[in-house]
């Protein structure tokens, strides 16, 4: 077993346990796995302990949101590391399961995590059924070990072990995903991140008391299905990070006064502008490298585009509980057809009386808005998440997808990522009904009492309707 150390700090996240012991398939031959570091699995989705470095150049680990690091074996001084491709069943938020397909029990793969100047040995091996390669995305490596299958590489066939070899030359935040039936295997979440810590003090990259990373991804999962729908270009329902969606994703529990980096990776088909409440942002790095001081500036949405990565950093110095979300309002929602009318404003009781004669469940939806949706319990099929939902204190949320919580505490411990509750907002501090009476308004008047005096128009009220021009088909 490599040092899968549980670290003085364990215990902090909900959840934060054991990662469970290795697992061999038959399909891969024993002799040929005897050699290798052998492959550490984690069947939970939780959000692990960082692991802290027990060999080779110190650093500060980050936290992978509702991930892990995958721990190393020191071998001559190469840091041996190894992935195992594989189908996975993953919990994507309580009581939804997807079949997906990711690396060592999980999707995404684990969190590799190195020192620039490190050797690094990674062993790839298939347990897909059909072939893959391992793209290590951002890094300054030999062309040989770049991973596009077909033309740096054969692919890696089913059964088979791989091994990459390189030194990570470059510091910063990248991530690896197959360049082999890239459509399917990505569709199928099949990636994973990669951080290389410099090796010193650098100019440009600071020292945080919390370092988190994680990758958005999106699926098209029928409601009650398992199993992602490959062939989909653009309408995907499902709008995760790290393969979880709201209320699934865990918060990022903080101390007030902690400088806070955090590292995203974009593997979905379009872009999320990332934004976060009552802080500003500066963007550090990208996945080129380091931003110059001197070409930063501050931000509360950041869009990361396919392909691309992000270090948002800034000081929670704010107390309370901060949104942080894809500020795309259909990417905080669950699966649910997009294809439903806008009923806002239409009086539909007579024609549901009629429709109920024909479907006695039939329910009208969404004539106040569609807030109704979040409270309202209505029969999913299984394995479905709601479209939105998660309770907060103060009622439903009203949010699924790319949504989650920074919790600053003033009494969270350094080090200490444990889930500190819902804030205690001081008295006084919450917005909330207006109850005293309220004085007249001042209004600008037509007859002009205390403006201009309006010259022989007479008062009247104009109503504008606006309305759409019909389309037709073939138009
Ligand atoms: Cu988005």
């Amino acid at each position: 077993m490599t040092q899968i150390k549980p670290n003085s700090r364990r215990g902090f996240l909900s959840g934060a346990g054991a990662l469970t012991g290795a697992v061999v398939a038959a399909s891969v031959s024993k002799v040929a796995m005897a050699a290798l570091p052998e492959p550490v699995l984690q069947s939970r989705p939780d959000t692990m302990a960082p692991l802290v470095p027990q060999t080779g150049r110190p650093y500060n680990p980050v936290v992978t949101l509702n991930g892990w690091t995958l721990p190393w074996r020191m071998n001559n001084g190469v840091k041996e590391f190894h992935l195992v491709a594989e189908p996975v069943v993953r919990e994507m938020a309580p009581g939804f399961k997807a079949h997906l397909w990711g690396y060592n029990g999980q999707s995404p793969g684990p969190t590799i995590e190195v020192v620039e100047g490190d050797r690094v040995r990674i062993f790839v091996t298939n347990k897909l059924p059909e072939h893959t390669s391992v793209h290590w995305h951002g890094q300054r490596l030999p062309n040989g070990m770049d991973g596009v299958s077909g033309l740096t590489q054969k692919a890696i066939q089913p059964g088979k072990t791989f091994a990459y070899e390189f030194v990570a030359r470059r510091p910063g935040t990248f991530m690896y995903h197959p360049h082999a039936d890239e459509m399917t295997q990505m569709a199928m979440g099949m990636m994973g991140s990669w951080v290389t810590h410099p090796k010193a003090k650098h100019p440009l990259i600071d020292e945080v008391d919390r370092d988190f990373i994680f990758l958005l991804n999106a699926y098209d999962v029928d409601p009650g299905a398992y199993t992602p729908k490959i062939m989909t270009m653009l309408d995907f329902n499902i709008w995760s990070w790290n393969s979880r969606v709201f209320p699934g994703i865990d918060s990022f529990n903080v101390r007030q006064g902690d400088k806070v980096r955090v590292r995203i990776g974009n593997l979905t088909m379009t872009n999320h502008p990332m934004h976060i409440h009552g802080h500003e942002f500066m963007v550090t790095g990208t996945d080129g490298g380091p931003v110059p001081k001197t070409a930063r500036w501050p931000e509360v949405t950041a869009d990361v585009a396919v392909g691309q990565m992000r270090q948002l950093e800034f000081v929670a110095d704010e107390e309370g509980d901060w949104a942080f979300h894809c500020h795309k309002s259909h990417h905080t929602m669950n699966a649910m057809g997009h294809n439903v009318p806008t009923m806002i404003g239409v009086d539909h009781r007579k024609v549901a009386r009629e429709i109920t004669r024909l479907i006695p469940d039939y329910m009208v939806m969404g004539e106040r808005g569609m807030a109704d949706m979040a409270e309202m319990q209505m029969p999913l099929p299984d394995n479905t998440i709601p479209m939105m939902s998660g309770d907060g204190p103060f009622g439903s949320v009203e949010m699924g997808g790319m949504f989650s919580v920074f919790k600053v505490r003033r009494e969270q411990k350094p080090g200490d990522y444990k889930d500190p509750g819902w804030f205690k907002h001081p008295p006084g501090t919450v917005a909330q009904e207006y109850a005293a009476s309220m004085p007249e308004p001042a209004r600008a008047s037509p007859q002009g009492k205390s403006a201009m005096p309006a010259k022989g128009i007479p008062a009247r009220e104009v109503e504008v309707q606006v309305r759409k021009p019909k389309t037709h088909s073939g138009h």
